[in-house]
C-alpha cells in the first residue's frame, strides 16, 4: 500500500458529524481501496473451515498495514478518538477454538508470507448474541452486517453454481484480505437464490436434531466443499486446461476437522466429470488432501445417514460408496482384521451411515491432533487401525495463536514493556521472548508488570461497569474462565469450588485470603439443555456471593454476557490465574490457555490439551496442575468409580452439590438444577454418573485454588511465575503452528510479496 497516498486521502475524508459506523465504513473503505492482494505462486494452500471466528478486523488490518498509529493522530487531529470504534462488534461466524483457530492461521499466514487461503461461509447471522434474563442465557440473532461489511470484496464475477438434487444455489464469494508479509484472501461464500437457497448460508451450525436441519447442515457442508473446489479447478484450468496430472502439485487442501469433508469426494467427482478415470482421481484426492481433528468427543464425530445424502446429493453418495469399496479392498489386502476394517470403514452397514472422519482418514495425506497429548490419543484410540498399518500419515502440530492480535493489540502496554527489555525483534519471531528469561527476577521489571497488569485489570472493570453494569472494589486477583461452555470443560467444577470459597470464607476458615475475582465468559448451545441451566446455575451462586457485603469484597464474580473475541481481548490481558479444567484426555489443545499464558497468566489446570505443553515449556513451578492424570481417567471409566461414596464421606463438598436440590438456589421451577444433580449422581442420557469426573479432581482443585490465593500474597515471587510464563509463550505462536503446517504437510515455502 502508498501509505503516504492513503493518509493524504484519509486527511481529505470528509468524515465530520459520523456516527461510529459510519467513520468505520468510510475508514475501512479507503482503506480497503489501497490494498493490493498477492499475486498466487504456483503452489497454494488452502485452509477449508465451517467456523472464521474473525473479530474485529479494523484495529488488526490497520496495524498490518502499518498506519494504526499514523491514522491514529491524524484522526485526532481531527478531533475524532478511534476508540469510538470499539463499539462496532465483531463478526462472529464461528462459535469457539475452531473458529478461532482458523482465524489465528490466516493471520500467520499472511504475516509470514505463506500463500495460504481461506475458505468458509459468508452466514447471514453470526453465533447468535447471548443475554441474560433472571440468570438464564437467552439468544437472539447476530445480525453483525448492520455495520456494513467494508473489509469484504463482493467478487460477482467469481460466483458459482451449486447443484443439489432438488435445487440449485449461487455460491458468491465475499474476499477479505489478509494482511502481512503478502496479502492473502479469505473466501467466504454466500448462498443466494430461492429462499431455501438463501437459508444455507443463514445461519451457523442449524440445529441438527430433525431431519430438516440435518439436511440442511450437509447442504452447508457441501455447499462449502463444493465452492471451494470449483474455485481450485478453475484456476488450475486457467493455466493447465484440462491436464489435470498437476492439479496435486499446485494445490493442498487443510481440513479443518470434518465439516468440509465433502470436498473430497466432490473433488473426484469434478475430476471424474471431466474424463479422469476414478483410481486416478482418488489417487490427485489423496494426494490433496489433510485432515485436523480437533475433538475426540463421540458426540461431536459427524457421520451422515446413507439416506439423506442419496436424496440431496446421490453422486457424492455414489462416490463414498465407490470409495468405501476401494477402502476395505485396500485394507483386505494390507492385512487388517475384520475389526480394524469395520472401525476404519467410510461407510457402515450398521448405522447406514457414512463416517466423516473415517473418510478423511482414508483420503488424506497427512492426520494430524492439535496437541501432542490428543495426537497420542487419536493415534492409539480413534483412528487405531489406520494407525497400525500406516502410522507415518499420523502427525502432531500443535495449535498457537496470533501474537498480534493476543497480545501486540490485546495488550500494547505489555508488548512495549517487552520490547523496552529485549528489543522488537520478538514480534516477528516470538521465539525470541525466551530472551525475556533473565528478567524474571529483576525487581524492576516485576514492578513494571505489576503495573501493566494492574492497569489492565482497571481498563477490564471498566468496561465490565460499562457492559454488564456489575462494580468492583479494591485490588483483586483475578481467576478467569472463559470458553464454550461444555460438561467435560468443567465450568460446574469451578461452580462448586466457588462455592466452597464462599461457605468457608463465611465461616472465618480463610483468613488470609486475598481478595479474589472469578470471571466466567460462555455461551452454552441453544440445544445443550445441560449447559444452559450451568450457566444459571453459576449466576445464582454469584447472585448470592456478590450481595453478601459481610465478605468485605473478599470473593466476587462475574458471568459476563456476549463473550466474544473482543470480551476475551480485554480479559486474557487482565488476568491472573488461567483456569484450564478439563478432564483429562478431552480437550484437544485449548488455546485460551496460550492466550493467557503469553499475557502473564498462570494455568491452573489439568495434564490435558497443551496445557502439559505449557508446563513443559513454563515449568511446573510456575503454574498449578492438579488432578487425575489420563491413564488414571481410563481406568476410572473401566470401572471403580463411585461419585456417590465421594459426597457421603465429604460432607463439606456433599453440602455443595446438594444446593442443586436443596432449595438453596432458584431454577425458576424448570427442574434444570436437579437434572444436573441426577447427572452427577445417577447418571443421565446414556452417561454413567459423574462423566467428567468432576468428584474425582474437585479437592485437588480447590486445593489449587488456595495455593494460588496464598502465592499471590507474596506478590514479588508471583509475579515471577507470571513474567516466567510470559518468557516461556513463544513456542505458542500461531506463526510457529503455521509454519509446521507449511514443512511438513503442505509443502509451500514463504515468500514476501515483492509489490507490497
Ligand atoms: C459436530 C457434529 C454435530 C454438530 C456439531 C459438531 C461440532 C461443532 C463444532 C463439532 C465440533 C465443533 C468445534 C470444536 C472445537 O471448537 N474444538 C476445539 O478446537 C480447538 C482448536 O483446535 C481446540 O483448541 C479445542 O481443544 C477444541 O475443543
Amino acid at each position: 500500500m502508498d501509505k503516504k497516498l492513503f493518509l493524504q486521502q484519509l486527511e481529505a475524508l470528509p468524515i465530520e458529524g459520523l456516527d461510529a459506523a459510519g467513520l468505520y465504513r468510510e475508514i475501512s473503505a479507503l482503506a480497503v481501496k489501497h490494498i493490493a492482494f498477492s499475486e498466487k505462486p504456483k503452489r497454494c494452500a488452502h485452509y477449508l473451515s465451517i467456523e472464521f471466528l474473525i473479530g474485529r478486523v479494523f484495529f488488526n488490518n490497520l496495524l498490518e498495514l502499518g498506519v494504526l498509529r499514523e491514522v491514529k493522530t491524524l484522526l485526532r487531529k481531527k478531533g475524532v478518538d478511534l476508540a469510538r470504534l470499539e463499539e462496532i462488534e465483531d463478526a462472529a461466524l464461528g462459535n469457539g477454538g475452531l473458529g478461532r483457530l482458523a482465524a489465528c492461521y490466516m493471520d500467520s499466514g499472511a504475516a509470514c508470507g505463506f500463500p495460504l487461503y481461506g475458505y468458509g461461509i459468508r452466514y447471514r447471522y453470526g453465533l447468535f448474541r447471548q443475554t441474560f434474563e433472571d440468570g438464564f442465557q437467552r439468544e437472539a440473532p447476530d445480525d453483525w452486517q448492520r455495520f456494513g461489511d467494508p473489509w469484504s470484496i463482493r467478487r460477482e464475477d467469481e460466483a458459482q453454481t451449486i447443484r443439489f438434487a432438488d435445487m440449485t444455489v449461487t455460491a458468491v464469494p465475499y474476499d477479505m484480505p489478509l494482511i502481512g508479509k503478502r496479502v492473502n484472501t479469505l473466501r467466504l461464500y454466500q448462498a443466494e437464490g430461492s429462499a431455501a437457497a438463501e437459508a444455507i448460508s443463514g445461519v451457523l451450525y442449524p440445529d441438527d436434531s430433525t431431519e430438516e436441519g440435518r439436511l440442511l447442515r450437509i447442504r452447508q457442508e457441501y455447499f462449502l466443499s463444493a465452492a471451494a473446489i470449483g474455485d481450485m479447478v478453475r484456476a488450475y484450468e486457467a493455466r493447465h486446461g484440462q491436464d489435470y496430472r498437476q492439479f496435486a502439485k499446485e494445490n493442498t487442501v487443510q481440513l479443518n476437522d470434518t465439516h468440509p469433508v465433502f470436498a473430497i469426494p466432490e473433488l473426484i467427482r469434478v475430476l471424474m466429470e471431466r474424463g479422469v478415470a476414478y483410481r486416478a482421481a482418488l489417487k490427485t484426492a489423496q494426494a490433496v488432501f489433510h485432515y485436523t481433528n480437533h475433538t475426540i468427543l463421540p458426540e461431536a464425530l459427524e457421520c451422515w445417514e446413507k439416506r439423506l445424502l442419496q436424496k440431496i446429493l446421490p453422486s457424492i453418495a455414489e462416490i463414498l460408496l465407490k470409495m468405501n469399496a476401494t477402502q476395505r479392498q485396500r485394507h483386505r489386502k494390507e492385512g487388517y482384521t475384520e475389526a480394524e476394517i469395520e472401525a476404519a470403514g467410510i461407510y457402515s452397514r450398521a448405522r447406514d451411515a457414512f463416517s466423516m472422519a473415517n473418510t478423511a482418514v482414508f483420503s488424506s495425506g497427512i492426520v494430524n491432533g492439535v496437541a501432542k497429548l490428543h495426537s497420542e490419543i487419536i493415534r492409539r484410540d480413534l483412528f487405531a487401525a489406520e494407525a497400525a498399518h500406516h502410522p507415518e500419515k499420523f502427525f502432531n502440530v500443535t495449535n498457537g495463536i496470533a501474537q498480534r492480535r493476543w497480545l501486540e493489540l490485546a495488550n500494547s502496554e505489555l508488548a512495549e514493556l517487552i520490547d523496552h527489555k529485549i528489543g522488537r525483534a520478538w514480534r516477528a519471531s516470538p521465539a525470541a521472548l525466551c530472551e525475556l528469561k533473565p528478567f524474571v527476577q529483576d525487581g524492576e521489571t516485576a514492578a513494571a508488570f505489576d503495573a501493566v497488569k494492574q492497569k489492565k485489570k482497571a481498563q477490564l472493570f471498566d468496561y465490565i461497569v460499562r457492559t454488564e453494569g456489575v462494580r468492583f472494589t479494591g485490588e483483586k486477583l483475578v481467576y478467569a474462565q472463559v470458553k464454550r461452555l461444555h460438561e467435560y470443560k468443567r465450568q460446574l467444577m469451578t461452580a462448586f469450588a466457588l462455592l466452597r470459597l464462599y461457605y468457608d470464607l463465611k465461616e472465618g476458615k480463610l483468613p488470609d485470603f486475598a481478595p479474589s475475582l472469578f470471571v466466567f465468559g460462555a455461551k452454552a448451545a441453544p440445544g445443550y439443555a445441560r449447559a444452559k441451566a450451568i450457566i444459571k446455575y453459576i449466576n445464582e451462586i454469584l447472585k448470592t456471593i456478590n450481595r453478601d457485603v459481610s465478605l468485605g469484597g473478599a470473593l466476587q464474580g462475574v458471568f459476563v454476557t456476549e463473550y466474544n473475541v473482543t470480551y476475551a481481548e480485554k480479559i486474557v490481558a487482565a488476568a491472573d490465574v488461567s483456569l484450564q479444567v478439563s478432564t483429562a484426555g478431552l480437550e484437544a489443545s485449548g488455546t485460551g490457555n496460550m492466550k493467557f499464558m503469553m499475557n502473564g497468566a498462570v494455568t491452573l489446570g489439568t495434564m490435558d490439551g497443551a496445557n502439559i505443553e505449557i508446563v513443559e515449556q513454563a515449568g511446573m513451578e510456575n503454574n498449578y496442575i492438579f488432578g487425575a492424570r489420563v491413564e488414571e481417567i481410563e481406568a476410572l471409566r473401566k470401572g471403580g468409580y463411585d461419585p456417590n461414596a465421594f459426597l457421603q464421606a465429604n460432607p463439606a463438598w456433599k453440602r455443595v452439590v446438594e444446593t442443586l436440590r436443596d432449595g438453596t438456589f432458584s431454577d425458576g421451577g424448570t427442574g434444570c438444577f436437579q437434572e444436573l444433580y441426577t447427572s452427577l449422581t445417577a447418571g443421565a442420557s446414556w452417561h454413567k454418573p459423574d462423566h467428567y469426573f468432576i468428584f474425582r479432581d474437585i479437592e485437588e482443585y480447590y486445593q489449587a485454588i488456595l495455593r494460588v490465593n496464598r502465592d499471590f500474597c507474596d506478590r514479588a515471587r508471583f509475579t515471577q511465575k507470571q513474567l516466567a510464563c510470559v518468557a516461556a509463550s513463544g513456542f505458542f505462536s500461531s506463526d510457529r503452528s503455521v509454519s509446521e503446517y507449511a514443512e511438513h504437510i503442505w509443502h509451500i515455502r514463504p515468500k514476501a510479496d515483492k509489490r507490497k
